[in-house]
């Protein structure tokens, strides 16, 4: 018998920032996605977007008015072709779309009072879209995009302000899709401001005076938390029904050894980790966070309203992301790599992607075990995916049967908790049609079910092909999770 119920909500998740393209149409302003660079010649610690981000790096990215060096200026023009990726979807039985909107659609710089009405009308016929097909959306408040602006000038979250200019934003939002949208999230991934500081909360390196990164990092995550909390309760009272989720991405820490340091530091890390959980959920922050904020003398400002507004906020529901776990040893000697994001030592026991992602299914089911015993609060998954290099065969063919087995497998997993009496109530794989990469800004690191006729540098007539695992996902969802 299967452990998915028959309402579970099967689908994918998607950015708008990595899809839509038509960065400088509808009124758009410009966003902090718009000036990640991508250069194949440099290490991955250099690309605007990721790590840090200086002024320089940004005024010559204004400058540039064409979208070479800026894929996601270009996305997959999912702005002129969402009726047929939307179509797609369908087809294959998507009970739901998580996607994203573009506040900087919505709000050119951030500091406008009236919004873009270009804007508002772009997502309408979007959600319309989505009804029409009886596709539940879900949608993330800000998803790694933010106006520009509001980064040149505050130093993006660092400054309280920002949590005004979202609660307008939000409010916008919640009034003119309120009809459309019951599933919201406030902040993708919220934990990555201390990976990415630049595309999640407009931090730019140089302009962190009058404080250290650490700093400006932890500052952006308070007004983070309290924003979303604020946001969370206007979209109770302003949408009778609605849900609003927090997100993490779940990076599920193992212990090298049995060795206790090596356990104490996985500990750690996983705390770290739940703490983000934790703040939005419990609508406090844990005792040992702010004792470990202290020690490492990191001092943010917080005001005397904040831990009541964590409060009132708090979330209904707890998204998160799983692609991969990680190893830790506290032997320093021990080699560690970073893949090209997270840094783990590697486990002998797991196979790794093209991109040094540690590929385990079993560790889905122990996060969500966690996660449950931990929240006892329902859960979904809002990403997981295999990031792969497709290739079109003569007969315009993907057999891209490693996705399957990596989605398969994670499914079985899913399948298990779910056995075992953990509430999961959705799965959203990232994504269903290829999309820009975050990690690399690149479009050969492909998720999708749909391919997209694209490269790198922006060659290709963007056709839309359907990969063996389209046949698979549909089935998979016709059955309930039965025919994997
Ligand atoms: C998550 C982001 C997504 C997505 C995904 C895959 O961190 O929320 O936006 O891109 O990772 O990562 P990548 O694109 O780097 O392969």
């Amino acid at each position: 018998m299967s452990g998915f119920k028959k309402d579970f909500l099967w689908g994918g998740a998607l950015a708008a920032n990595q899809i839509e393209g038509a960065w400088n149409e509808g009124g758009k302003g410009l966003s902090v996605a718009d000036v990640a660079m991508f250069k194949s010649n440099l290490d991955i610690n250099d690309y605007a977007g990721h790590n840090l981000v200086t002024s320089k790096m940004i005024e010559d990215a204004v400058k540039t008015k064409d979208a070479k060096d800026y894929p996601k200026r270009r996305g997959i023009d999912f702005y002129h072709r969402y009726k047929e990726d939307i179509a797609l979807f369908s087809e294959m039985g998507f009970k739901t779309l998580r996607l994203s909107i573009a506040w900087s659609r919505l709000f050119p710089t951030g500091k406008e009072e009236v919004p873009n009405q270009k804007g508002i009308d772009y997502y309408k016929k979007i959600f319309e879209s989505l009804k029409e097909k009886n596709i539940v959306p879900i949608v993330t408040l800000s998803h790694y995009e933010m106006p520009l602006q509001l980064s040149i000038e505050y130093n993006g979250w660092v400054d309280r302000k920002l949590i005004d200019f979202f609660v307008k934003y939000s409010k916008v939002c919640f009034e003119e899709f309120g009809s459309y949208v019951k599933y919201w999230l406030t902040f993708n991934e919220i934990d990555s401001v201390s990976r990415h500081p630049f595309i999640t909360a407009g931090i730019v390196e140089d302009q962190c005076e009058h404080y250290t990164l650490d700093e400006a990092i932890y500052q952006a995550l308070h007004h983070q938390y309290v924003a979303a909390a604020k946001v969370t309760k206007m979209c109770h009272e302003m949408i009778p029904e609605s849900k609003m989720g927090c997100m993490l991405t779940k990076l599920t820490t193992y212990p090298n050894t049995c060795h206790p340091e090596d356990v104490l530091l996985s500990l750690e890390r996983n705390l770290d980790n739940y703490a983000h959980a934790d703040i939005q959920i419990f609508g406090k922050y844990p005792d040992l966070y702010l004792r470990k904020l202290k020690n490492n003398n990191i001092q943010i400002k917080v005001a005397p309203e904040d831990d009541e507004i964590l409060l009132q906020g708090r979330s209904d529901y707890l998204a998160f992301s799983y692609y991969m776990s990680r190893t830790e040893s506290a032997d320093p000697n021990k080699e560690k790599s970073a893949g090209n994001t997270i840094m783990s030592v590697k486990n002998p026991y797991l196979a790794s992607t093209e991109w040094g992602w540690q590929i385990d299914p079993v560790g889905l089911r122990i996060s969500l075990i966690e996660l449950y015993d931990r929240y006892q609060i329902p859960l979904i998954i809002v990403e997981n995916g295999l990031g792969a290099v497709d290739t079109l065969d003569k007969n315009n063919k993907i057999h891209d049967h490693y996705r399957i087995n990596y989605l398969r497998a994670h499914i079985q997993e899913m399948k298990k908790a779910i056995d075992m009496g953990v509430d999961l109530f959705g799965y959203t794989s990232w994504a269903p049609i290829d999309s820009i990469s975050v990690s690399t800004s690149q479009m050969s690191k492909r998720y999708g079910f749909v391919y997209v006729d694209q490269d790198d540098f922006g060659n290709g007539n963007q056709q839309r092909y359907k990969k063996d695992s389209f046949y698979w996902y549909k089935k998979v969802i016709e059955t309930s999770g039965d025919d994997l």
